[in-house]
This record gives C-alpha cells, sequence and structure tokens, in this order.
C-alpha cells in the first residue's frame, strides 16, 4: 500500500471517528433524543418483565386443595386401534418416541420413563371452557429428556403427537396434536406425567402419558402422547397452526 493512500485511509478512518463522535455528542446533548433512549430504555424492561414470568413458577397448591374429583374433558378413552391394543396389553409395548430434530432418537418404555429426572406438583388446570380443577402430578421432566436425544441448532419447537383423535358424529376430524416452544420445554414444571393424585395415571386423564405444561391453558395438556417431534416450525404438521384446537381457531399461545 503507498504512503498516500495510508494517509489518506487513515484520514478517513478518523474523519468518520470524529463525525460519529460530534454526532453522539448532539444527540446526548437533545432533549427529544433523550426522552427517546429513556422510552426504549422503559421499552427494554418492560419486554424484560414480559420475559421474566415465563420462567416464574405457576402456582403450587397444598395436598388439601386437591379437588376430589377432577372433571375429564376432550377424549376420556380414545377409540383408535392402536391405544385400544396398548391399553389391552397395561402399556407393556408403550414406546414413547421422541424424534424430529434431535442427535439421538428415543424410544423410551414406561420403565425408562420413570427413571429419568422427575417432579412432582399440585397444580391448577384451567380449561377455557370456564372450569378448574387442582390436582397432583407426577412425572418426567421434558427438559433433561430433551437433553438426553440432544437438540439440533434449528429446534424451536416440541410437537406432542397423541392417539386420539377428535370429530363429529360418525367423522373423525383428526388426531390431537400440541405444542410449545422451548422456553416451556426446559420449564421446570413442564413434565411429562404418569401419575396423578399418587395414582398410575387414569385413562380418562391421558394414560399413559401426558403433558403437564403449568403455565399454559387446557388444551395445551397434551393427553395420550405417542410421540414427540422436535421440529424448525408447525407448517407441515396438521393445519399448521401447532395444535388440534389452534387449527380450528385458539390461540396457539395460551399462557396463563
Ligand atoms: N389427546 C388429547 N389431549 C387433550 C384433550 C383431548 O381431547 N385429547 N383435551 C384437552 C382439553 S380441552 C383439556 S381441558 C384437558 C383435559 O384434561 P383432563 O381430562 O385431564 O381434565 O386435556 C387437553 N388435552
Ligand atoms: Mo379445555
Amino acid at each position: 500500500m503507498s504512503a498516500d493512500r495510508r494517509t489518506w485511509l487513515r484520514g478517513l478512518v478518523l474523519g468518520t471517528a470524529g463525525l460519529w463522535l460530534t454526532a453522539c455528542n448532539r444527540i446526548n446533548d437533545n432533549p427529544q433524543v433523550q426522552k427517546t433512549l429513556q422510552s426504549a430504555e422503559g421499552l427494554t424492561r418492560r419486554a424484560q418483565r414480559l420475559v421474566t414470568p415465563r420462567k416464574a413458577l405457576a402456582r403450587e397448591f397444598s395436598p388439601e386443595d386437591i379437588s376430589p374429583d377432577f372433571k375429564a374433558n376432550g377424549t376420556t378413552r380414545p377409540g383408535d386401534k392402536e391405544y385400544t391394543a396398548h391399553l389391552a396389553k397395561g402399556f407393556a409395548d408403550y414406546r414413547l418416541i421422541v424424534d424430529g430434530l434431535v442427535d439421538t432418537p428415543l424410544a423410551l418404555d414406561l420403565a425408562a420413563l420413570k427413571a429419568l429426572p422427575s417432579r412432582s406438583q399440585i397444580t391448577r388446570h384451567d380449561c377455557v371452557e370456564g372450569w378448574s380443577s387442582i390436582g397432583k402430578w407426577k412425572g418426567a421432566r421434558l427438559g433433561p429428556l430433551l437433553d438426553r436425544a440432544g437438540l439440533k441448532p434449528n429446534a424451536r419447537y416440541v410437537v406432542f403427537h397423541c392417539f386420539d383423535s377428535l370429530g363429529g358424529i360418525g367423522v373423525k376430524d383428526g388426531r390431537y396434536y400440541e405444542s410449545i416452544d422451548l422456553i416451556d420445554a426446559y420449564h421446570p414444571q413442564t413434565i411429562l406425567a404418569y401419575a396423578m393424585n399418587d395414582q398410575v395415571l387414569p385413562v380418562k386423564h391421558g394414560a399413559p402419558l401426558r403433558l403437564r405444561v403449568e403455565r399454559q391453558l387446557g388444551y395445551k395438556q397434551a393427553k395420550y402422547i405417542s410421540r414427540i417431534e422436535v421440529v424448525e416450525s408447525f407448517d407441515q404438521i396438521g393445519r399448521g397452526k401447532g395444535g388440534f384446537w389452534e387449527d380450528r381457531g385458539y390461540e396457539w399461545y395460551a399462557g396463563i
């Protein structure tokens, strides 16, 4: 590089830096800009507040609060062939499939699921239909399970495929499914429950395995889970909205 060009370049760099300095000083002096900067800071704080509650724990209750008759809703006994066969064998051949954007796909039987890091919690289930029930759940924490499979870098959502189809009279409209993002998937209260109120999870509440994602409404709590699929988007799943009810107009994010 010629000396001339070097001088020219240095001049350019210094000149630009100089311009920046002046601009910055001027910006800092301007009261309108000061106000904008302050409100931007306020915005960040508000955004932070919106994010922080997603990590907060859902309220937990004491054993006396447990509803004596936890309502069952939606499918309460899947008529689907595959499910009927599993139920007849006491789920001895059941394997939870974990696949999609994972390094190591898994097929876990109930014993393997019960051996995973677990959590118990007494929480309130809120259905959009206007009822609530309090129950105690025990299950495998979803976070450690996903870590065991290993997420690929482009993993964004976890989809829960269920055994049951829902529909009108004589018409099966589609399999139930749900999905959550990785924030909810790694939330400490997000579990794959195999026990309810200290008993084996009953059929009407989703045996052998159902999701508890405690910061979300009832329809997110997928029952009768057959497979967990890690995806980047749900464009190719169901009708593309991330859940059976979402495909039929419900909000995907059902945070409470
Ligand atoms: N597989 C499956 N999961 C499901 C449903 C369903 O019909 N099928 N219904 C949802 C709705 S709307 C609610 S309120 C809860 C009901 O769970 P419960 O029967 O344990 O009360 O399950 C949710 N998960
Ligand atoms: Mo619901």
